[in-house]
């Protein structure tokens, strides 16, 4: 298993397949003109090693009756499957060579190709990076999730504004998927409870459900690097459980006939466009259940087709990650089935869930931390809510109140169920409660968690509450996306680094070796000119490579603060157009974000971003010096263009508010130097690479909790520095919105009037400090280079390779496919 796979096929043997299937899979003989149908006959091509690697590792793991993890998220941001499944299966010199025979360029090819965007952020990105490390390191898992018909929306802007547009990943079909109508499943939703007394006193539930959903899943097979593994990405799409009404079709009927099924087609229609806020529909929370009781029957029908009947080791067999608390449903929904289908005692039940459950916390965000209505329970679940009823009742009267006797405050604090007008569901809560493992993805969330978040449990359960620091795939994020350092890389380093990334820190000695430093900055030039090359093409807007390349690709939140950029954005404008000689390094700000749809002030922010590159790249008067580009769609294809081309990254929230990060991670492994505050996985990556490698600014958590103490006003930040008032009034102006004065002042009503929720002016100075810091290393050559090859070298931490080994000592404790005999 250790040892590297042997190529499965060479280049010619790749063509003549590729060949074969566009004669004869797609009848295509014209293929020269036809891009879309090349890319489909290697994908074709590429899957018949994928599926006998999958055969391969069914059979492994059925003899073997191996441990698995099930991976239960709400979503998965995959971005584009074929370069990556490429590399992973050592076939990409080998496809470039057959794709180049045929007359075409493979980067042509890989453009055909769709995102798989089936997720928001990080949340989702993360998920997709773990099961790229899982299947790497030969672990048994399976990924469950919605098969939503429409991923995360595209945008693009409209005289500045967001637009967003229906993404359409899977119109003409996904050549990654394969259907798989033996594992579909019937889900019952609504209705009513029967309560049947026994003749032995005892009573039995039933539930009598109002509609029953079909579960269809679509397998993705996730390709592991270099590995025998090929696991799967199970997605759930919703159909009806009977085509459509044939005698009321036949009597004229036609759109009363569909009725049933567009309803229960909409729930896998779209994923919700929010990111960590909760959307609070009803479609929402059916759309959680639904994936969940599929996800949930299905881990049961294959420990069962293993152990039949034998429940006793189920817990050892299986384990299941909450991904965040939208797959929660999935622990009442296994005490449900443990005791209405398979006849458990409430007890053996509870205690099997809290054996098989762990669950994973992204966010201390208030607004992120999911509540349900007890009357939506009622009327969707209604057995769900009883058995919620009945953990809640058990949990305080027999942990809390045995913890905290006649503590009536803290029953009511720590209730799965929160009172109020509405009464609400702590899903969270329940989580805890039920989980064996609760874990933060980076050391400071996790203190947090511990501390401000779940203090009472940490008490209850001292064991329990973990870290789990995040990581990324440097398949992905090193070696498909910036194959020229990577090769690089590989001149230095002996072993293979993108299977064991800590070893790039052997790269370090080279950090002060004048050829390395021009080998390593050349790349990032040339990587600069491809990118620059992309803005053009997407924004017309032209911008030099030999500029700062300063980058913040994220979701677009106020506590990420892509507004304390745009700020100091117009700071430097202000300086410029005060004294054209002032010093300063060119500098290009590049943005990518989505916002929200509904998220007033976010668009608000993407707006002025926009309206402010429009007047800044177009001003003669400031010689070139500061570009700001905000480029459309921002998604994982585009990462992957623009993280290798960043000199500086900017990972600037409010301390205490962004859980992890990993984007941080990807643009210091490419050699980035990461402008940042300490927050999230910033700390670490701080750790890793030293304090002369890293611009680390602003208030601290405490600071921040000790400046809300006293009584946070950030009139006392505008009336004292005069730059912040400046570009605050500016904003109020007509000055980039010629003739519509005040276009531009809902983000400085919100950081004045406001209150400044995410302390943003109490930064700024520090923040512009911090940037007159960073502007003098990057003058200084060879201090940069440096600075940039140590951020290389020094990522090994963070390759998710780490995380999933973290999770597998820590919490799921399983044993790959190599080491079971
Ligand atoms: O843990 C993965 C990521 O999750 C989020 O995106 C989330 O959705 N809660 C966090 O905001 C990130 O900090 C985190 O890296």
């Amino acid at each position: 298993m250790a040892t590297a796979i042997k190529k499965p096929l060479t280049a010619a043997q790749f063509k003549k397949k590729v060949l074969q299937h566009l004669n004869f899979t797609s009848s295509q003989t014209d293929y020269q003109q036809d891009p879309t149908a090349v890319l489909r006959a290697v994908c074709l091509t590429v899957n018949e090693v994928v599926y006998e690697k999958l055969t391969e590792t069914n059979q492994y793991h059925k003899e073997h009756k191996s441990r698995s993890i099930n991976y239960l998220s709400l979503e998965y941001l995959m971005g584009r499957m074929l370069s990556n499944n490429l590399h992973n299966l050592d076939l990409f010199d080998v496809a470039q060579k057959a794709v180049a025979n045929l007359g075409f360029e493979i980067e042509d090819i890989f453009e055909e190709g769709h995102d798989l965007a089936l997720g928001n952020g990080g949340l989702g990105r993360l998920a997709a990076c773990f099961l790229d490390s899982l299947a790497t390191m030969d672990f048994n898992a399976v990924g469950y999730g919605i098969h939503y018909e429409h991923g995360l929306f595209k945008q693009q802007f409209h005289q500045g504004r967001q637009i967003e547009t229906p993404d359409e990943w899977r119109e003409y079909g996904n050549p990654w998927e394969v259907c798989r109508p033996e594992a579909v499943q019937n889900i019952p939703l609504f209705g009513h409870v029967e309560t049947i007394a026994n003749t032995d006193g005892s009573v039995k539930k039933v539930w009598h459900s109002g509609q029953t959903i079909k579960g269809v899943p679509w397998d993705v097979p996730i390709v592991g690097y270099n590995s025998k593994t090929v696991n799967v990405l199970r997605l759930w799409e919703s159909r009806a459980s009977s085509h459509f009404d044939w005698e009321q079709f036949n009597s004229g009927d036609y759109q009363d006939a569909h009725s049933a099924q567009n309803h229960a087609e909409t729930i896998s229609k779209v994923l919700y466009p929010n990111d960590e806020t909760d959307a609070g529909k009803e479609l929402r929370f059916i759309q959680q259940y639904f994936f969940c009781a599929c996800s949930v029957k299905d881990i049961i029908k294959r420990y069962s087709q293993q152990h039949g009947n034998d429940w006793s080791q189920f817990a050892d067999k299986v384990a299941i990650q909450l991904n965040d608390t939208h797959p929660t449903i999935a622990i009442l929904e296994l005490m449900r089935t443990l005791i209405d289908e398979y006849d458990f005692a409430w007890l053996d039940a509870f205690a099997m869930c809290r054996k098989v459950f762990a669950y994973t916390n992204h966010t201390l965000l208030p607004e992120a931390l999911e509540k349900w209505s007890v009357d939506l329970f009622n009327k969707v679940l209604p057995r769900h809510l009883e058995l919620l009823f009945s953990i809640n009742e058990y949990f305080l009267n027999e942990e809390v109140s045995k913890m905290w006797p006649g503590n009536d405050q803290m029953r009511r604090r720590l209730s799965l169920i929160e009172e109020g007008e509405t009464q609400m569901v702590r899903m969270a809560h329940l989580c805890v409660v039920t989980s064996f493992k609760v874990n933060g993805v980076a050391q400071i969330h996790s203190d947090l968690v511990k501390s401000d978040l779940f203090p009472e449990f940490d008490q209850l359960y001292p064991e329990k509450l973990t870290n789990v620091t995040n990581g990324v795939t440097p398949r992905r994020w090193l070696k498909a996306c910036n194959p020229e350092l990577s090769k690089l890389l590989d001149s230095k380093v002996k072993v293979d680094w993108a299977k064991d990334l800590s070893s790039l820190s052997s790269v370090a000695k080279f950090a002060d070796d004048e050829k390395f430093q021009q080998k390593f900055m050349a790349i990032k030039h040339n990587n600069k000119i491809k990118l620059a090359e992309e803005i053009l093409a997407s924004t017309g807007v032209e911008v030099s490579p030999d500029a700062i390349f300063d980058v913040q690709i994220k979701r677009l939140h106020e506590y990420k603060r892509q507004h304390l950029s745009f700020m100091h954005i117009l700071a430097l404008y202000r300086r410029l157009l005060a004294d054209p000689d002032y010093d300063m390094h060119p500098r290009v700000y590049i943005f990518g974000a989505k916002a929200a749809p509904g998220y007033y002030l976010a668009k608000e922010i993407i707006y002025a971003i926009n309206k402010v590159a429009d007047k800044v790249n177009n001003d003669d008067r400031i010689k070139g010096k500061l570009k700001v580009v905000f480029m459309p769609n921002y998604r994982v294809t585009l990462a992957e263009k623009i993280i290798p081309a960043a000199d500086v990254s900017e990972q600037i929230s409010t301390a205490g508010k962004e859980a992890s990060g990993t984007g941080n991670m990807k643009l210091a492994l490419n050699g980035a130097v990461t402008i940042g505050t300490l927050d999230g996985a910033n700390v670490e990556i701080a750790e890793e690479v030293g304090d002369d490698n890293i611009f680390i600014f602003g208030n601290t958590v405490d600071d921040i909790k000790a400046l809300e103490a006293n009584g946070y006003n950030p009139y006392d930040y505008y009336n004292n520095d005069e730059e912040i008032k400046a570009c605050l009034d500016w904003l109020h102006t007509d000055y980039f919105t010629p003739g519509k004065p005040g276009e531009l002042s809902a983000i400085a009503h919100s950081l004045l009037d406001g209150g400044d929720p995410y302390r943003l002016l109490a930064d700024f100075a520090d923040y512009a400090k911090a940037n007159i810091a960073l502007d003098k290393a990057y003058k200084d050559k060879a201090r940069w280079a440096r600075m940039a090859i140590i951020n290389t070298a020094k990522m090994g931490k963070f390759t998710s390779d780490r995380s999933i080994q973290d999770y597998v000592d820590n919490i799921w404790k399983l044993t790959p496919m190599s080491s079971q005999g």
